[in-house]
């Protein structure tokens, strides 16, 4: 295969947490697992949807506790991330995830974020933090958490939203993206991945995103389709995960190349690969076995992820 993507744009740092470093982190911190070993946790990674997913995800960061454990999962990911390919990485995090099991945010920001200072340097990979927002916990809730990221002036560029979608509408967090806007971080969401095209619309006009994550269910809404074509509104697709997740019942059922046909600017991307079965490199793999790409759709799905990135012009144009 001749081209690879060079930006991963939708990428969960907790969903890089391999069964083997969860046992490993685990011992170190004095943690019981309720698996007898790797295998055993291998074997839960089984979903039916989304939320089974998440139950799972929650769970294992449970051995996440220092400053060191959030790097090292980090480092895991980037070491990853270069045989795979990829030369910008925008990672998102969990901060109410780790909060919430009484870990601070400066143990998790500063852990991931002491990991990525090197990337470039050492790795040749550019990279940048979002702070994601879980969409079912109370919208109030989120706002506080990036008070507390601003406060500490945390290296984020950005904001996200992820979590459990169906029933959290994106209209429920106006205000967190209103916020956000202001103090001038990008803005992103999750969207039409479980939940219907209505989402996207409200991501787009009542948050004002700048990308969405997902997004494949635009394809049921054909004014969408249109819409999002038309304004190039990049979409930050991950199809091994959609697969996993179940939201399309096999990967040659996937609708990245309808996507593609109708002009949508599209992306492949891991999401979480520790838990989907591969990492960017393994979906383009996976995806050419079943639809074969030509050179042209195989350089335009690169593209996509570099003109869509938040880079500067001249990063862009060491990229393409
Ligand atoms: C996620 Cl695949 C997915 N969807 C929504 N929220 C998430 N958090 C981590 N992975
Ligand atoms: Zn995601």
């Amino acid at each position: 295969m001749s081209v690879l993507p060079t930006a991963e744009l939708h990428l969960h740092i907790e969903g890089t947490l391999e069964p083997e470093l969860i046992f490993a982190l685990a011992g170190r911190n004095g943690i019981e697992l309720p698996y007898a070993d790797v295998e055993e946790l291998r074997r839960q990674y089984q979903f039916a949807d989304l939320q089974s997913f998440l139950n799972l995800y929650y769970d294992n960061m449970a051995v996440l506790q220092t400053e060191q454990d959030f790097a090292d999962m980090t480092r895991a990911y980037l070491a990853r991330a270069q045989a795979a390919g990829v030369r910008h990485a925008e990672i998102m995090m969990d901060p109410q995830a780790h909060l919430s099991r009484g870990i601070s945010l400066a143990t998790c920001v500063n852990g991931v974020a002491s990991a990525l200072a090197g990337s470039e340097e050492e790795l040749g990979i550019s990279t940048e933090l979002i702070a994601a927002f879980l969409r079912d916990e109370p919208a109030e809730e989120a706002l506080a958490v990036l008070e507390q990221l601003l406060a500490m002036e945390a290296p984020i560029i950005g904001i996200g939203l992820d979590s459990a979608e169906v029933g959290h509408p994106p209209r429920d967090f106006v205000a967190l993206y209103e916020r956000a806007h202001e103090a001038g971080l990008k803005c992103i969401a999750h969207a039409g991945e479980e939940g219907p095209p209505e989402y996207i619309r409200e991501a787009l006009d009542l948050l004002k995103v700048a990308r969405i994550d997902h997004g494949i269910r635009c394809m049921e809404d054909e004014e969408l389709v249109q819409r999002l074509a038309a304004e190039q509104t990049p979409l930050t697709v991950c199809p091994l995960s959609n697969v996993r997740l179940r939201a399309v019942d096999t990967l040659a059922d996937h609708p990245l190349p309808r996507m593609l046909e109708r002009g949508l600017n599209v992306s492949v991307n891991s999401d979480d690969p520790a838990y989907f079965g591969g990492y960017v490199d393994d979906n383009f793999i996976q995806l050419q076995s079943v639809f074969s790409f030509d050179d042209d759709q195989l350089a335009q799905l690169a593209a996509n992820s570099v003109r869509s990135a938040f880079i500067t012009d001249a990063r862009r144009r060491e990229l393409l």
